[in-house]
């Protein structure tokens, strides 16, 4: 009521009235900031500034797009799969995935903005996905390195977002990041039993895996630091709370022991560990590559927004049908 009188006077009183609104827009910034700076959360009904907003709705929605796109090339090998018990995992993980892109849609749907008009976005190509799954599945230890290694990026990036200052889809990662380490560990498991207990050729082609995932994964995290545009506002604003190359440094070094332990060569002749930072050191990532595959165009980039809107147009009778029985029982809900 009281920003609906305002914008009357605003209309009616001309400067006076920008000028008095302006002060409230101040105050209410001044309010959201302070709230910010207290590590408070923020609810959907509160109030939040604009640019906050599209920024929730951007990452939010991308994040939701890249579950739904990454179901993709790990669907490809559900009916591939070597034996009962993968399939059932492997069925499940891809599950999952569709799991978390309804509790994101959920989440950003708060901000305002309906599932169509986020998914039109995505067919339409003006909304991004992860860059990595702009790779082709070549072979079953493809499945075991994506977990391990994608879904391992993932959860460390993931992990800080559970305390992003917006509290719906802080909540939603809560939940996405319990079943990320299942996930992971999964990854890990199956790569570990082909290393352990397979042919020379299953350890071939784990080693091939890993020499087509790691840069990929890597880049994952997005642009270094200083070439991230939109980093500086989102940690000022608590919706990301470690840098791109914080997390990246933090992934390497966590997963070097692990490859260790697998028996596997990371691709990088330049990763070595650094006594003064106690951390790694590692090779130059091919930016080229990362900026030119975000643009659309990856090994897979057509094929999979392809299969995403072949999935909608395939899917209208359903939403067409759901409709139907909502009408038909609207009155029935109506009088109960
Ligand atoms: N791929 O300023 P920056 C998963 C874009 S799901 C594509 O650093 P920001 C999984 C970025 O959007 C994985 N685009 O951006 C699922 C921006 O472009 P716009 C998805 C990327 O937002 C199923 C531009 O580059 N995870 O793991 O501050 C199975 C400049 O970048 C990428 C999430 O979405 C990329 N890798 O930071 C298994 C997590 N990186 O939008 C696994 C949530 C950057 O200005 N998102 N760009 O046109 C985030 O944490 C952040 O959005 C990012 C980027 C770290 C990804």
């Amino acid at each position: 009521m009281y920003t609906q009188a305002m914008d009357t006077m605003g209309k009616e009183a001309g400067d006076a009235g920008k000028a008095l609104r302006s002060a409230e827009e101040m105050q209410r910034q001044e309010a959201f900031d302070a709230r910010i700076d207290a590590g408070e959360f923020i609810e959907a009904k509160d109030w939040m500034p604009d640019h906050y907003r599209k920024t929730l709705l951007r990452q939010i929605s991308q994040h939701a797009h890249s579950e739904i796109v990454g179901m993709l090339p790990e669907g490809n090998w559900i009916t591939r799969a070597p034996t009962l018990k993968r399939k059932a995992i492997l069925l499940a993980k891809v599950q999952d995935e569709g799991g978390h892109g309804l509790y994101l849609y959920a989440a950003a749907e708060t901000l305002g903005t309906s599932r169509d008009q986020m998914l039109d976005a995505l067919h339409t190509g003006r909304a991004k996905y992860s860059s990595i799954f702009n790779y082709p599945t070549l072979t079953w230890a493809d499945m075991g390195t994506i977990g391990w290694l994608v879904d391992g990026a993932a959860i460390m990036n993931q992990v800080p977002i559970c305390r992003c200052s917006y509290a719906p889809y802080a909540r939603a990662m809560v939940r996405i990041c319990r079943e990320e380490s299942f996930h992971q560990r999964q990854g890990y498991d199956a790569l570990l039993t082909m290393m352990q207990q397979g042919t020379d050729a299953q350890r071939a082609m784990v080693q091939d895996a890993v020499n087509r995932w790691w840069w990929p994964s890597i880049m994952m995290f997005g642009p270094p630091d200083d070439q991230s545009p939109n980093s500086a506002q989102s940690m000022r604003w608590g919706i990301k709370r470690v840098s791109n190359d914080t997390l990246r440094q933090k992934f390497i070094d966590a997963t070097v022991e692990q490859a260790r332990v697998l028996g596997v060569t990371l691709p990088d002749p330049d990763l070595k560990w650094n006594e003064e930072r106690q951390a790694h050191d590692y090779g130059a990532i091919d930016w080229a590559e990362f900026w030119r595959v975000i643009g659309g165009d990856g090994p897979c980039n057509e094929e999979r927004l392809g299969a995403r809107v072949k999935a909608w147009d395939d899917g209208a009778w359903v939403r067409e049908a759901a409709l139907a029985h909502a009408a038909k029982h609207a009155p029935e809900r109506a009088a109960a």
